[in-house]
């Protein structure tokens, strides 16, 4: 297995978590994050550099020790020394470090201080109100820890699509390939493109299921057979999430099909609208009297209830049946629609690749254009552009632009809306840009009333095109902060300020409801990758489905106009 840079950086963190835990010497803890942070940074394969001899030692924060130990994990894939600190400090402590705000310091004070060894631990001390009175603690830190904890136990249950994608393709290929096998379809909220997924649900079309269930519970990823049965299998996949397959026959292939990709509330409506009309629907076929009526395809069975096919993305029974029979489903945006990105990040600020990389990239994608978004100065720990800095890119743009014609770098930047709702940079140099994508990145618990009234303001400012990732979720460990989105909604509808679709997995930011809200009053929604490597640009795919469930065509995307039509729309007056 080729060794990543990204592997590498994982176990020095982890090396220096655990030396920090125990009580390490904190330079050899602190040389291995330095260690970690320069190799983040690296734009080459370590692997590489290896393998060409060259000295690693050349490399910022990296001794000759650090420069054997890189070789011993790209040689053995694995690190000696970390190995023999797992034994030390228990996994189970070291768990502690996923609970937000939880750093290797506070672990080592409640392990040494209250015996905590475990999350169990930890939610016990916190429950009885100890951990309150550990100095450097107090009864905030304990009421957060708490709130996390809760967060942390429900967020298990469930995986963003990022994280499932590869190995549903890698079940999808090995199940076709079994004999026999004539469909296979990843039906359940995957199909729907929901934004997290409890567990997947494939279907398998095939005469012979035993043998397909055989060679499934025997795959090499499976980690716990749960259920074995001639229709129905379930395993633990060794990622931690449940797989179901199913088995059906050909004949009954749609109708299982429409059955288990849901949702359950979608499943539930379409039976409604069967009985009225004295037929019967299950996942085998759709009936009359006992006699099937259709079942082999999904398109059969819809037009057995004079429907058409309704795209997964909105069976929710949020009034797509209703849609359907009038005739007025939406003809949903899809990936080939986007002419351009409006959000991305180089390594002018926390980016990996250069402003050309960048661009050739989406030049590769297809694109027209696409907009350099760097952070701003407000973000120091980002290396954020300043006005002098943010000058000078204008002019490396320009000189890109003219080599690359007629792909287009757009000039822009993702600004900081400070605490007060100015933004972070002077009028003078933001009128220079093409665009501002404004974000929230600080402050993030103000109250209600004072974060809504912050980025109002900031979108009154007349050089606020984009409102960024305007909820500021992060799906399994931040909470959007409190915001009156309706006033937020009302505000971009009457200043022609747009929102954003962030298509971080973990972002997907305005969520599908607020798509759908803003959508129906009129607003421009921009679907952007937030990318900081070339091959990030390919993310917008989640914020299309999330575009998708949000029930958004073409028109209502910014960056699905041309170039000339879109740099008239960004024009000020
Ligand atoms: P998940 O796994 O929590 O992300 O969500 P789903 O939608 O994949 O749900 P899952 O895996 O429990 O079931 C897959 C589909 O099977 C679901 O979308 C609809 C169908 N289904 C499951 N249970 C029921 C039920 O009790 N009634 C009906 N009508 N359909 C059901
Ligand atoms: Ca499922
Ligand atoms: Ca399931
Ligand atoms: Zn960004």
């Amino acid at each position: 297995m080729p060794i990543h840079n990204a592997d590498i950086q994982l176990l020095f963190q982890e090396l220096a978590d655990l030396l920090e835990i125990e009580g390490a010497n904190p330079f050899r803890s602190r040389a291995y994050r330095n260690a970690a942070r320069t190799i983040g940074g690296l734009s080459e394969s370590i692997a590489d550099m290896i393998n060409k001899q060259e000295d690693l030692t050349r490399l910022q924060d990296i001794g000759k020790d650090l420069a054997e130990k890189m070789e011993e994990i790209v040689q053995t894939g694995s690190l000696q020394d970390l190995e023999e600190a797992r034994k030390r400090v228990s996994p189970e402590l070291a768990s502690l470090l996923k609970i937000p705000g939880l750093g290797p310091k506070k672990v080592k004070a409640l392990h040494e201080q209250l015996g905590i060894d475990s999350i169990a631990d930890l939610g016990q001390a916190a429950q009885s109100g100890e951990i309150s009175k550990l100095s450097g603690f107090g009864a905030k830190t304990q009421t957060s820890i708490l709130e996390e904890l809760e967060r942390f136990t429900s967020r298990d249950k469930r995986f963003t699509l990022d994280t499932v994608e590869s190995l549903v393709q890698s079940l999808e290929s090995f199940l076709t390939s079994i004999s026999g096998v004539k469909q296979v379809t990843v039906a359940g909220s995957y199909r729907r493109r929901k934004e997290t997924v409890g567990d997947l649900d494939i279907l398998v079309a095939t005469d012979d299921p035993d043998s397909v269930m055989e060679r499934f519970v025997n795959h090499e990823d499976a980690a716990e057979v749960l259920v074995q049965g001639s229709t129905k299998t379930s395993i633990k996949h060794r990622m931690g999430i449940q797989v179901d397959v199913r088995v059906v026959p050909e004949a009954s292939y749609g109708a299982a099909l429409h059955y288990f990709t849901g949702s359950k509330a979608h499943n539930i409506a379409v039976r409604k609208l069967a009985l009225e009309r004295n037929d019967k629907i299950n996942e085998y076929g759709v009936y009359k009297g006992g006699k099937l009526l259709a079942g082999r395809t999904e398109e059969a069975v819809y037009a057995q209830l004079d429907l058409p096919v309704i795209p997964p993305e909105l069976r929710e029974d949020r009034g797509e049946i209703q849609a359907a029979q009038k005739g007025a489903l939406p003809e949903l945006i899809k990936e080939t629609d986007l002419r351009g990105d409006l959000h991305c990040h180089t390594d002018w600020s926390d980016g990996r690749q250069t402003l050309e990389e960048m661009a050739r990239a989406a030049q590769k994608m297809g694109y027209q254009y696409l907009a350099i978004t760097d952070h701003t100065h407000n973000l120091k720990v980002v290396n954020g552009l300043g006005p002098e800095r943010l000058a000078q890119q204008i002019e490396a743009i320009d000189e890109i632009n003219k080599r690359m014609k007629p792909f287009t770098l757009l000039k822009g930047a993702e600004v900081d809306i400070l605490e007060d709702g100015r933004l972070d940079l002077p009028d003078a140099i933001l009128q220079r840009l093409d665009l501002c994508v404004c974000s929230v990145h600080t402050k993030f618990k103000l109250s209600r009333q004072q974060q809504t009234d912050r980025i109002l303001k900031a979108m009154d400012n007349p050089y606020c095109t984009i409102l960024g990732h305007p909820s500021g979720r992060l799906i399994g460990s931040r909470e959007p902060y409190d915001l009156d989105m309706d006033q937020i909604l009302n505000k971009a509808k009457a200043g022609n300020c747009c929102l954003e679709i962030n298509s971080q997995p973990d972002r997907l930011d305005l969520k599908d409801t607020t798509c759908k809200a803003a959508k129906d009053l009129g607003i421009t929604l921009v679907i952007s990758s937030d990318s900081h490597r070339t091959s990030g640009l390919q993310a917008v795919r989640y914020g299309v489905g999330q575009a998708r469930r949000g029930w958004l065509e073409a028109d209502d995307v910014l960056n699905t106009r041309p170039l000339n039509e879109l740099l008239k729309l960004l024009k000020r007056t």
